[in-house]
């Protein structure tokens, strides 16, 4: 049996649920920082559908409070910390771009500091992003692909990744730098396209909605199951070195051919209900991402394991027990009234 303690950041998000659950299972204790939040028990959702709430102990924190990052570090002394919070939405970035900066650069300098002060024998994970290569430079993106971010999410996340490396060469921390692309589930928010298509097919299977409303259908994305990734986090703090890994599945797909299998599956002709909004597209466009993780497999022994058809038929099936029961995590509203473009 695991003796160690983990503590994730971010635990009350897609990855955060996948990886305690993954962590549970090999014995750890698992700390989680939760934001306090008028809504009371909702904000656990996603550990509730892994039935792993009662597992886990949640922490009242925030990145952006430094002193009590470091309090909770001096309380439960973690074996390792995984920096998973963010604000982690593209699109919010450019409506909010001083707080995007503020807990997705600054916030890891926060966690990075209380760990520098209270645990630096602590092994650390950063969550950074393929939204670092925005405008790629080279058609396949390596570790060694030069950076070009097209967000404020994107520049605060080359941030975030940077000052990982930094605080690596300054203090001789064990800190790893993830640089993940796309990863979905079950549990994706639905502002995400994935989860927005899947949620969308199910309404319309069931006859609560008549049309799916999508942005820029054309863009490419390399995109992987969360549950496989949050291994690799997880294989990057075991390894003999820290050091930084791109985790990706070698494949990419335009939201087209993504939304296309999610239709197909339960028996719909797309073109019938998919509908182009110009409201939906970007400032600036990430045209195409495409990742090479062959350092991932050759290191740590990381591989991919659920295929993007299994993934989205799986997602589906899952927004069809949710709507059914209409539980949180569904939402019974058209997506369009949630996130308006001012
Ligand atoms: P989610 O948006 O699902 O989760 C984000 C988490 O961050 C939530 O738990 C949220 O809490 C928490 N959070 C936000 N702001 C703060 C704050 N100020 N203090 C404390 N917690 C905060 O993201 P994912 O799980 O999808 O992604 C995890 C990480 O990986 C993020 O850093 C993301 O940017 C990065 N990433 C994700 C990829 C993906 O494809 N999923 C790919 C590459 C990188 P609350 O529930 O209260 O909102
Ligand atoms: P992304 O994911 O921006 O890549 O960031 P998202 O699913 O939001 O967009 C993927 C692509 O789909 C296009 N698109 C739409 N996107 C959304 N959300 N809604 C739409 O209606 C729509 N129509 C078309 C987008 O323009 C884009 O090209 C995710 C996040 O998890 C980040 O935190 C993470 O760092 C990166 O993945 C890797």
């Amino acid at each position: 049996m695991n003796s160690k303690t983990a503590f994730i950041t971010g635990i009350t998000g897609q990855d955060g649920a996948y990886l305690a659950q993954h962590l549970l299972s090999q014995g750890y204790r698992v700390v989680g920082l939760s934001r306090r939040s008028s809504h009371y028990g909702l904000t656990s959702h996603r550990l509730d559908w892994l039935g792993i709430t009662k597992d886990v102990e949640l922490v009242e924190g925030d990145l952006l409070d430094a002193g009590g990052l470091a309090r909770l570090f001096r309380f439960y002394r973690p074996d390792e910390v995984y920096n998973l919070a963010a604000q982690s939405f593209v699109t919010t970035s450019w409506q909010q771009p001083a707080l995007t900066t503020q807990i997705t650069a600054l916030g890891v300098v926060n966690v990075l500091g209380a760990l520098v002060q209270e645990i630096p024998k602590a092994r650390f994970y950063q969550a950074s992003s393929s939204e670092m290569y925005g405008l790629v430079q080279e058609p396949v993106q390596s570790e060694t692909t030069p950076f070009y971010p097209r967000s404020p999410y994107a520049a605060a996340k080359i941030f975030g990744h940077w000052i990982t490396v930094n605080y690596r060469e300054s203090y001789n921390l064990f800190a790893c730098s993830g640089i993940l692309f796309n990863h979905e589930s079950p549990l994706r928010g639905l502002e995400f396209v994935t989860r927005k298509v899947t949620h969308a097919v199910a309404q319309i299977k069931l006859g609560l909605a008549k049309e799916l409303k999508l942005g820029n259908i054309d863009a490419l994305r390399d995109w992987g199951h969360a549950r496989d990734y949050v291994k690799a986090m997880h294989m990057m703090l075991q390894a003999e070195r820290a050091d930084d890994y791109v985790i990706a599945t070698g494949k990419t797909t335009s939201v087209r051919d993504m939304a296309r299998i999610a239709f197909e599956y339960v028996g719909l002709d797309m073109n019938e209900f998919l509908k182009i909004d110009p409201d939906l597209y970007r400032p600036a466009e990430v045209d195409l991402l495409l990742g090479d993780p062959s350092k991932a497999q050759r290191e740590l022994g990381w591989a991919p394991v659920i295929s993007l058809e299994e993934m989205i038929h799986e997602m589906v099936d899952a927004d069809l027990v949710r709507l059914r029961k209409n539980e949180a995590g569904s939402n019974p509203m058209p997506l369009s009234s949630l996130y308006t473009k001012v």
